[in-house]
């Protein structure tokens, strides 16, 4: 209903509570209650006696009403759910899989408390001022190439970033995304899966947009930016948003029809780990080399320092050059 009522505020202009109420079949006194709820979502809806209801502004959280109108997407964000605060939109959306949710669901949240990265580490993820969400998937999919995974989202974040800024993106295998140095923006693959049948993955993505350098703490400070520091201006949240969805709709479909081999050239294009000399640690086992690839699996191939052609399949690489 609060999109109906939103819909007829944009066309309108302004309209009064008793043509609303008429219009869409309830009461004045349900029409006020669904504005009164806008307005706590950050919609600017004005209200003068014998005048009615005046939409002056959009709001800048990102809800339902503002990311999926007019997305055009069949899988990916067909169901969203906006939170103001979690602690983590994995946990959520992890829920709602073991509920049966279907694919494409998407959990947002404009503050975690307990963002998480990759291996125990945390996400930082100070409120309203990034994009913090989890995508519901049930890929047919063997768990071998579950590192596929974050190298398609990965496709679709440097995309997305790249189709609404005028910065150049780049991708470090397997999950981080850089804008030069510094990293912009993190992807966390959770699986649930048996020895051979993934049943879901939970696809998280932390993206910096609006992130001011002062609110990372001060372990990440050197090491992470966000979009509106390096673009010097403020980023529209969601149209980030919305233009993720588009591309990760596309990309995965792509992935889905095709296999990763049809994905690998695009992500080539925006990596900034092949060629580099880097250091891989697996655990407790670190080796140092030369990244030479990634393969139709999108496993990483690198020479050794010591000449081994090593194929990784899962690690923390950082780039020594
Ligand atoms: P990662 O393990 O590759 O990166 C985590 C590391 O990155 C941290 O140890 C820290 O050094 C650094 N870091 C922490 N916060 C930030 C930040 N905001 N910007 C840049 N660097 C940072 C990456 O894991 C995967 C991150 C996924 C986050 C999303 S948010 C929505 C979803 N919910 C959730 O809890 N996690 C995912």
């Amino acid at each position: 209903m609060r999109d109906l009522i939103l819909k007829a505020l944009k066309k309108e202009g302004h309209i009064s509570g008793e043509q609303l109420a008429k219009k869409l079949k309830i009461s004045r006194t349900a029409v006020w209650k669904h504005i009164k709820e806008l307005r706590k979502m950050g919609y600017q809806i004005d209200s003068l006696p014998h005048y009615g209801y005046s939409y002056i502004k959009s709001t800048s959280l990102l809800v339902p009403e503002e990311i999926t109108v007019g997305l055009g997407n069949h899988i990916i964000g067909k169901h969203v759910l906006h939170h103001n605060e979690v602690t983590s939109t994995q946990d959520v959306a992890d829920k709602l899989a073991r509920g049966g949710a279907e694919e494409g669901l998407v959990v947002i949240a404009e503050k975690q408390t307990s963002g998480r990265g990759r291996r125990g580490r945390t996400w930082s993820s100070p409120d309203k001022s990034g994009i913090y969400l989890s995508v519901l998937l049930r890929p047919d999919l063997k768990p071998i190439h579950i590192i596929q995974i974050p190298l398609v989202a990965g496709v679709a974040v440097a995309r997305a970033i790249q189709s609404i800024t005028p910065l150049k993106p780049s991708i470090k295998w397997p999950n981080d995304i850089y804008i030069g140095n510094k990293k912009v923006a993190g992807i966390l693959t959770e699986v649930n899966c048996d020895i051979d049948t993934v049943h879901y993955i939970v696809l998280g993505i932390g993206i910096n947009v609006n992130t001011s350098t002062a609110s990372f703490p001060k372990s990440i400070k050197t090491i992470a930016t966000s979009i509106s520091s390096e673009h010097k201006q403020k980023i529209s949240r969601v149209s980030l948003l919305r233009q993720f969805l588009v591309e990760f709709e596309k990309v995965y479909i792509e992935f889905i029809a095709h296999g990763f081999s049809a994905i690998a050239p695009q992500w080539k294009n925006y990596n900034n780990t092949i060629g580099s000399h880097i250091k891989v640690s697996e655990g407790s086992k670190v080796i140092t080399g030369k990244a030479l690839d990634i393969d139709d699996d999108g496993f990483l191939i690198i020479e050794s320092d010591d000449g081994e052609i090593k194929r990784i399949i899962n690690a923390d690489v950082s780039l020594n050059n």
